[in-house]
């Protein structure tokens, strides 16, 4: 992928897109190119780990639908940490369904995703109607959508002429489309444009999870695939894990890849 050649910061300067821009200069500021999945149940969990992990981490990903005593006061909470530590909030959704639907489920209900999520993602498989929908809502806002291009868990029917339908349509509306969810560099900018592309299934120490789940390390997926983001989710707040110490050594790792890098 060209974006390989690119630093984080020349990317930024060229950026049409406000959200991209704004989340490629973050990293370069902060020198982090790790997303933390948050996935857990309770409020003060999501919080306490959202705090311990916010000086290292350039995103919060969240599933927000998980959490059993959400409330308008935890999404104010999270927006304040994300303040006070420099990153950007992705709510990953998933949508998939059809655009007038989408828009509902992302504007409204009692989770308001648009309200607060920087980011969200969404499947290709009802056809480009599913950003069209989501764009009405969040592009006045400046938000950012990923399509799903791939998925990090074995079996995945998000492969061969699917991923590349997935490519082309998010080609059609760079306004808003800011990159893949993908296992590697998409080669999307080749065309010109640019997409960010973060690569779940991230691990230093294990290799699955035994639902599915495929592990990699940041070097493999940032130097050798051309991830730009690493999400990682239990490998850092897992059982036994000192949260703070696991973020550190994530960051540095995704940090030391992206700085090996080919350059031409
Ligand atoms: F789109 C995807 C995907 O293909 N694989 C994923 O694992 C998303 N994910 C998310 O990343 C998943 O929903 C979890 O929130 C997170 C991975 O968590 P883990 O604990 O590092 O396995």
């Amino acid at each position: 992928s060209s974006n390989l050649r690119k630093t984080y910061t020349e990317r930024a300067a060229v950026h049409p897109n406000p959200c991209a821009r704004t989340f490629l200069e973050l990293m370069e500021r902060k020198r982090s190119n790790l997303s933390v999945a948050v996935d857990v149940t309770s409020k003060t969990e999501l919080l306490e780990i959202a705090g311990k992990v916010g000086p290292y981490i350039c995103l919060l990903k969240t599933h927000i639908d998980i959490v059993n005593d959400f409330d308008q006061d935890l999404v104010d909470q999270l927006k304040a940490l994300s303040k006070k530590h420099d990153f950007m909030i992705f709510e990953d959704r998933k949508f998939a369904d059809i655009g007038n639907t989408v828009k509902l489920q992302y504007g409204f209900g009692i989770y308001r995703i648009a309200s607060w999520a920087d980011i969200t993602n969404c499947h290709s498989v009802p056809g480009e109607g599913i950003i069209s929908g989501l764009k009405e809502i969040g592009l006045p806002l400046n938000r950012g959508l990923l399509l799903l291009a791939e998925m990090s868990s074995a079996g995945s029917l998000a492969t061969g002429a699917y991923t590349a339908a997935t490519v082309a349509m998010a080609r059609r509306h760079q306004d808003f489309v800011i990159g893949f969810i993908a296992m590697r560099g998409m080669d999307a900018e080749d065309e010109g444009g640019d997409f960010i592309v973060m690569t779940p299934g991230v691990s230093l120490d294990v290799a699955g999870d035994g639902l599915g789940q495929q592990y990699r390390t940041p070097r493999e997926v940032v130097v050798e695939s051309g991830g730009d983001v690493v999400i990682v989710g239990r490998g850092i707040y897992g059982k036994g894990k000192n949260v703070e110490e696991q973020a550190k050594r994530y960051r540095d790792a995704g940090w030391e890849a992206y700085l090996e890098r080919p350059v031409p």
